[in-house]
C-alpha cells in the first residue's frame, strides 16, 4: 500500500496538450521540493496554505516554466498531507519536463489512485466516497454522474454508520452481560434486543433493495442479444450501437466470441452484448463461444432473443424460461405481410425498421424506481455482498436470541454484521480489496 512517509507526484491532467497542466504533489518533503525548484516573482520566499503564486520552475540557473503554485498545507488537503499543485504551460514536452524537475528533487511517481489512496488512509474520505471518485470520473451518463454525486456527498456512508452505532449499542451490551454475567446488569431484556436486532434488518433490507438499482446505474443495465445462429443477432446489435462493430456474414457461426460494447440510453448507462448463435456444434471454439453465451444470458438483465422471422418457430433454452425476455423477429424486410407477425417485436436489421421501439422497449424495462437520494444508494457490487453478508448476520443473531443459544453465539453474530458493515466504508477492508478499488483510478487523482 505504499510508504506513507514518502511524497508523491504526477500529472493530474490529462495526457496530451491543453492549455494548462497541473502536476501534484503530496506528502511531507512537497514543501521543500517546492522551495527547491520555484523562484516567486517577489523576493519574499514564503508560501502561505490557501494561496496561489506565480513565479518559475527552474533547473539550477535555467527557466523551465512560468507557472502557477497552488498550495494546502496539512491537514485541509485532498490527501490530508501537504499538497502542492504546479499549473504549468499544458505541452507534453514542457510538463514532462516540471514533472521530472520534482521527481528529481525527492518526490516519487504516484501509483493509480494514490492521492486518493492516502486521503481515505489520512481519515479525508470512506471508502464509499472514494470509490465515488472513481465513478464521478468514470460517469458516462447522467444518471451514473448523480449516484456518484450523491455517493462522494457521503450518504451511503452516513446511513452506515447509523446502523453500525445502533449495532455496536447492542453489542457492547451483550458482551457486559457476558462479562458480568453473575451480576444481574440486565439493562437490555432479549425482546428489547429482538426489536432493535429486527428493526436493523429492515433497515439493512432497505439499503439492500437500493443496491441492484444502485448497480444498474454505475455498473451498467446488462442487455444480451441471444438467438440461434444466423438469426443477425449481430447485424441488430450494430444497428443498437450504431456502429459496424460486429462481424457479419451469411456463414452460420460467425460471432464465436461475445461482444461488449456500452450505450447510453436516455441517460442510462446500458452494456449491451452480441453472443455466438445457440446451435448444435462440433467445433471447439464454438461451443466455447456458446458456454460464455450461456454465461452472459444468465447474467444479464434483460435478453434480446433475436429470431429470423422467415424460419419457423425456434424454442427458447430452458435457462431462459424465467428470465426477462423481449422476444425480436428480424429480417421482416424478406416477408410479404410483416403485419402477420403476432409473437415478437417485428425488426429489420437491413432497414433499420423497429430498432427504436426495441431501444424504447429496453429503456422501459430498466424500471428504477425513484429512490430516496438522502439514503444514500448502494452503488456498486462490493458494496451490496457486504451488506448482505451483515444481514446474513442479523438474522443468525435473531435466530439465536429466538432459540435461546445463549449470549456468546449472539455475540458473535452481531460482531460480524458489524464488521461487515465496516468492511462496506473501509473501516476493516483487507488490502487486497483496498488496492483492487485504487487501480481502477487514473495516475494523477
Ligand atoms: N434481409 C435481411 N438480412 C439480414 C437482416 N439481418 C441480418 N441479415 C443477414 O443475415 C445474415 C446473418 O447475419 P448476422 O448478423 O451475422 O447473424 P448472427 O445471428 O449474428 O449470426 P451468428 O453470429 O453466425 O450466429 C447476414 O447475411 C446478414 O446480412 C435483415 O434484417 N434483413
Ligand atoms: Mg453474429
Amino acid at each position: 500500500m505504499g510508504n506513507h512517509k514518502d511524497t508523491i507526484a504526477a500529472i493530474a491532467t490529462p495526457v496530451g496538450q491543453g492549455g494548462i497542466s497541473v502536476i501534484r504533489i503530496s506528502g511531507t518533503d512537497a514543501m521543500s521540493i517546492i522551495s527547491k525548484i520555484f523562484r516567486k516573482n517577489d523576493s519574499n520566499h514564503i508560501l502561505k496554505s490557501h494561496h496561489i503564486y506565480y513565479g518559475k520552475i527552474v533547473n539550477e540557473r535555467k527557466i523551465i516554466d512560468d507557472v502557477l503554485v497552488s498550495v494546502f498545507l496539512k491537514p485541509k488537503s485532498y490527501t490530508g498531507e501537504d499538497v502542492v499543485e504546479i499549473s504549468c504551460h499544458g505541452g507534453m514536452f514542457v510538463t514532462q519536463k516540471v514533472l521530472q524537475q520534482v521527481l528529481n528533487n525527492g518526490a516519487r511517481h504516484a501509483k493509480r489512485g494514490e492521492f486518493t489512496q492516502r486521503a481515505f488512509m489520512n481519515g479525508k474520505m470512506d471508502l464509499t466516497e472514494a470509490e465515488a471518485v472513481v465513478d464521478l470520473i468514470n460517469a458516462k451518463t447522467a444518471h451514473t454522474l448523480e449516484s456518484a454525486i450523491n455517493q462522494l456527498e457521503g450518504r451511503l456512508y452516513i446511513s452506515i454508520k447509523k446502523i453500525l452505532q445502533k449495532l455496536i449499542e447492542i453489542r457492547s451490551n451483550v458482551e457486559l452481560d457476558i462479562d458480568f454475567s453473575d451480576q444481574e446488569l440486565g439493562e437490555e431484556t432479549d425482546d428489547e434486543r429482538r426489536k432493535a436486532l429486527v428493526e436493523i434488518k429492515t433497515q439493512i433490507e432497505s439499503l439492500i433493495s437500493t443496491g441492484n438499482q444502485g448497480i444498474i446505474l454505475n455498473e451498467g443495465y446488462r442487455v444480451a442479444i441471444a438467438g440461434p445462429a444466423n438469426a443477425g443477432k449481430s447485424s441488430v446489435f450494430n444497428r443498437i450501437i450504431e456502429n459496424e462493430r460486429s462481424i457479419v456474414t451469411d456463414i452460420a457461426g460467425t460471432t464465436r466470441d461475445y461482444i461488449e460494447e456500452d450505450i447510453a440510453l436516455e441517460g442510462y448507462l446500458v452494456k449491451i452484448y452480441d453472443t455466438a448463435g445457440l446451435r448444435e456444434s462440433k467445433d471447439t471454439i464454438e461451443k466455447y463461444g456458446m458456454n460464455k453465451t450461456l454465461e452472459i444470458i444468465s447474467n444479464a438483465h434483460l435478453i434480446l432473443w433475436i429470431e429470423d422471422s422467415t424460419v419457423s418457430r425456434e424454442t427458447f433454452p430452458e435457462l431462459m424460461r424465467k428470465m426477462n425476455i423481449i422476444r425480436v423477429k428480424n429480417k421482416v424486410d424478406l416477408l410479404n405481410n410483416p403485419s402477420m407477425i403476432t409473437d415478437g417485436i417485428p425488426v429489420s436489421a437491413k432497414t433499420g425498421e423497429g430498432i427504436q421501439e426495441l431501444k424504447n422497449l429496453i429503456v422501459n424495462n430498466i424500471s428504477i424506481e425513484e429512490y430516496d437520494l438522502s439514503k444514500g444508494l448502494i452503488s456498486n457490487s462490493r458494496q451490496l455482498a457486504a451488506v448482505e453478508k451483515s444481514n446474513v448476520a442479523i438474522k443468525n443473531a435473531i435466530q439465536a436470541l429466538d432459540d435461546s443459544r445463549g449470549l456468546e453465539f449472539l455475540a458473535f453474530d452481531l460482531r460480524e454484521a458489524s464488521e461487515h458493515l465496516e468492511e462496506v466504508i473501509g473501516k476493516v477492508t483487507s488490502e487486497e480489496i483496498i488496492n483492487s478499488i485504487f487501480d481502477r483510478f487514473c495516475v494523477g487523482k
